[in-house]
């Protein structure tokens, strides 16, 4: 923390010591929340609304023993969504406050993609730095890095570390994406300089074997895609050259960045130095990896066995809080950057080994849809001393709202600088039931809907899949007059009711239209500048 930071968060904690007297944690409800010591988001991947016990899966199936405790001691979101329905524009979203399709460029990217957030850009982890947090990101990155051709032999600039993020420990994109390495800040960790890593998303570098024609090196086989490099017997996106004493262990990268988070929590806590947490799991996306202690621990194959892998993370990470004496001074959030997905390009079981699981438990299709399965993710709060244990909330969220909702939290009078981002605080702490009035609904293809209390409606057009595999989904079109769903009776999407609320439709239609063109809210981004030291 800068010195003008740690001025202004001594100043902050005298403002609070003003507040009326708070309630012992785990206690009392009070009225006003305190301020959390530290903020944990926990960010897994591809994690469906039914893939944890505390949102309907089978604990004999796939046990989440520390996701259902941490729901159990807060509030259950049942209408919170992602902000899309794949990865990089609902991390783009949550961490920038700005729908994504608003702007160019924020669709999957790969692994040598330029960074898509600018550095003047609003972030939620500049807000936390600005109000006295350490903050800090490990995992799944996503967002591209540098401004063009990366070299990554070098410090690679901007990164999250411009963005708002005092440390970061990430993988630049996915798992199953080149380079396979882990960057410590804005260095490759580990790197021999003898040895330079070289990427192209275009062509194989002369000598080096690729997974199309390798199958015998491979020891998880791929589906489809993930046929280029391979790194570590796994077929990849991407082609890449040397870098070998950096290469991450695909089996350990869980236990490597919840250790990372770890030493970052009990630092901090030390310290006595507030922190902001953006722990952004790989689990349990594809290439599906458990360490040997999760294998089998499922009865859903390895789709399970990382979920478990998942629910440990999670578990670690509550039991460091608590051992840290911070677990009632810490704003907790658990939730998936998009749905879930079986089959999504590699051939590791997941479809045949799903028996009688339900991923995006009562809803249909998952990742990559515009339908519920697609964005309707878990949504966990903890938050002792402010929410009740064991609430359960209908109040419609949008990751997106927590940028808002925390600034309103740190400093209630504060404009916010988010273009989209609502302030939702009450109910996060569960004092509001209703959430927002709208949310737009967006699939990868940009489609947008709009979600109004129990209301969907989609455009006449839009394209619908249906599928919970990343190849084979049925697709389809909202038909002509739109597409009108009543989510409370229909969690399915299978009775168009269009024809029958004509009035509904012209509302909801005039409304999404109204939405897609409203300009970023200009006057708010320039009191951000001001608050600019
Ligand atoms: C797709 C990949 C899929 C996954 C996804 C991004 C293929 C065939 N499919 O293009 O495996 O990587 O991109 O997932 O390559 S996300 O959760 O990061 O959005
Ligand atoms: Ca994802």
């Amino acid at each position: 923390m800068n010195k003008s930071n740690s001025l202004l968060f001594s100043g902050l904690l005298l403002a609070t010591a003003a507040i009326p007297a708070f309630a012992q944690a785990g206690t009392e409800i009070s009225k006003t929340p305190k301020l959390p010591k530290a903020v944990v988001v926990i960010f897994a991947d591809d994690l469906g609304y039914g893939d944890v016990g505390c949102y309907g899966a089978d604990p004999q199936k796939i046990p989440t023993p520390a996701i259902d405790k941490l729901c159990k001691q807060g509030i259950k979101f049942t209408d919170a969504y992602s902000t899309t329905s794949v990865c990089t524009p609902s991390r783009y979203a949550f961490l920038t406050g700005q729908y994504p399709w608003r702007k160019e460029g924020t669709g999957i990217l790969p692994g040598d993609a330029a960074m898509i957030i600018d550095t003047d850009q609003p972030t939620l982890p500049k807000i936390m730095q600005k109000y006295g947090y350490k903050t800090a990101v490990f995992g799944k990155w996503h967002l591209g890095l540098g401004k063009g051709k990366i070299d990554w032999n070098h410090s690679i600039s901007p990164g999250p570390n411009d963005i708002g993020f005092d440390e970061s420990c990430i993988f630049a994109a996915t798992g199953d994406r080149v380079p396979c390495v882990i960057l410590r800040n804005d260095k490759v960790e580990n790197l021999d300089p003898n040895d330079p890593i070289e990427v192209s998303y275009k062509h194989n570098f002369p000598g080096l074997p690729n997974g199309k024609d390798n199958k015998d090196l491979l020891k998880l086989m791929w589906s489809h895609g993930h046929n280029n490099a391979i790194i570590n017997g796994i077929g990849r996106i991407g082609f890449m050259k040397g870098g070998k004493a950096a290469l991450w262990d695909d089996e350990k990268n869980a236990d490597f960045i919840t250790n990372e988070a770890i030493q970052f929590i009990k630092r901090n806590a030390q310290a006595k130095q507030p922190f902001f947490v953006y722990f952004a799991t790989h689990d349990i996306h594809v290439p599906r990896t458990p360490d040997k202690r999760f294998v089998g621990k499922s009865k859903c194959g390895v789709r399970g066995d990382v979920t478990v892998q998942l629910d440990d993370c999670v578990g670690r990470l509550m039991k460091t809080l608590d051992e840290c004496g911070l677990s009632n001074d810490t704003l907790v959030i658990f939730t998936s950057d998009n749905g879930p997905v079986l089959d999504d390009g590699y051939a590791d079981n997941a479809v045949k080994d799903n028996v009688g699981h339900s991923p995006s438990g009562p809803f249909r299709a998952g990742k990559y849809s515009i339908l519920e399965g697609g964005s309707r993710v878990p949504f966990i709060v903890r938050w002792p001393g402010v929410v009740k244990p064991g609430m359960e909330s209908k109040a419609l969220i949008n990751q997106m709202d927590l940028g808002a909702t925390l600034l309103a939290l740190l400093d209630p009078k504060a404009k916010s600088p988010f273009p989209d981002s609502e302030n939702h605080l009450l109910a996060l702490e569960g004092k509001d039931t209703k959430g927002r009035d709208y949310h737009i609904v967006n699939s990868s293809a940009k489609m947008v809907g709009i979600r109004s209390g129990k209301w969907k409606y989609l455009p006449a057009g839009t394209p619908i899949r249906d599928g919970i595999n990343g190849l084979g989904a049925k697709m389809s079109r909202a038909p002509e007059g739109g597409l009108l769903i009543d989510l409370e009776k229909d969690p399915k999407e299978l009775n168009n009711l269009a024809s029958k609320h004509p009035d509904i439709v012209k509302h909801l239609h005039n409304k999404l239209e109204e939405i897609k063109k409203s300009p970023v809210n200009k006057e708010n981004l320039r009191e951000y500048a001001l608050l600019d030291d």
